[in-house]
């Protein structure tokens, strides 16, 4: 997969060499390219800011840098593949673990990070010509510009790259996965400061420890996020899990 990154801050986005992330550019499977937008300025400041028409607080990102900046990484990717372009902003809709999956199947993300007030308008509207262009938020606060999502959406994705996460089996049960959170975990040793590991996860019944953290991923979604049990598509949970 193919992954660019358009942003002020091109340091930003140095996490991304380490770790799992890491390895899986150093062996092919995420071909990432980080740009610096004032490259695509064309003034002695490298100006990319300017005052919102209509006047208000704050500075948007002017659109002639960004439209260049656009069409370079357009035409230095694989032809005849269509790239999409994700906007970061506080105004999308909600990422979630669906949508990493969704742009894990795709051959090319384009990442856009706005600044200030963000980037004017134009410019995802010019961007469609050539992008699929899909807006997208972290959650329910505000964030400086878009690098920090940047950064938690290629992690999100890239660990469901074939070959970056070790052990496969270890997405299948994770929290948003499932549907439910997960429950909790423990390892050795058995008892820590007086708080032992509960006692069905030592007693070697597989079936019972599926049907312990069963039921403590039923308790916790119900009592942290209400919301997702209340999501789960029909047939979802069975007689067993609505004793719990
Ligand atoms: Cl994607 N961008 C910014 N600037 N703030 C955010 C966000 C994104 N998601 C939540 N807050």
């Amino acid at each position: 997969m193919r992954i660019d990154v358009v942003t002020i801050f091109p340091d930003y986005l140095a996490p991304l060499g380490l770790s799992l992330i890491g390895r899986a550019r150093e062996q092919g499977i995420l071909d990432l390219h980080v740009h610096d937008l004032r490259s695509w300025t064309d003034d002695r400041h490298r100006t990319v800011d300017d005052t919102p028409y209509g006047g208000g607080a704050g500075m948007l990102m002017k659109p002639e840098p960004w439209g260049r900046a656009l069409d370079a990484v357009r035409a230095a990717g694989p032809e005849g593949v269509r790239p999409t372009l994700v906007v970061p902003t506080p105004a999308g809709p909600p990422f979630s673990q669906p949508r990493a999956r969704a742009y894990a199947a795709r051959p090319w993300l384009v990442f856009a990070c706005g600044r200030y007030e963000g980037i004017d308008a134009r410019v995802a509207l010019e961007a469609a010509t050539a992008y699929d262009v899909e807006e997208l938020s972290l959650g329910d606060y505000v964030l400086n510009g878009g690098e920090v999502a940047v950064l938690a959406v290629v992690e999100a994705v890239a660990r469901l790259l074939p070959g970056v996460v070790g052990n496969a089996e270890s997405l299948v049960e994770e929290s948003h996965e499932t549907g439910l959170l997960e429950a909790p975990a423990y390892t050795k040793p058995a008892v820590w400061r007086g708080h032992a590991v509960p006692d069905v996860l030592l007693s070697g019944h597989h079936a019972a420890v599926a049907r312990w953290r069963r039921d403590e991923a039923l308790r916790r979604t119900a009592a942290v996020r209400p919301d997702l049990l209340a999501a789960l598509p029909e047939g979802a949970l069975d007689a067993a899990d609505r004793q719990v």
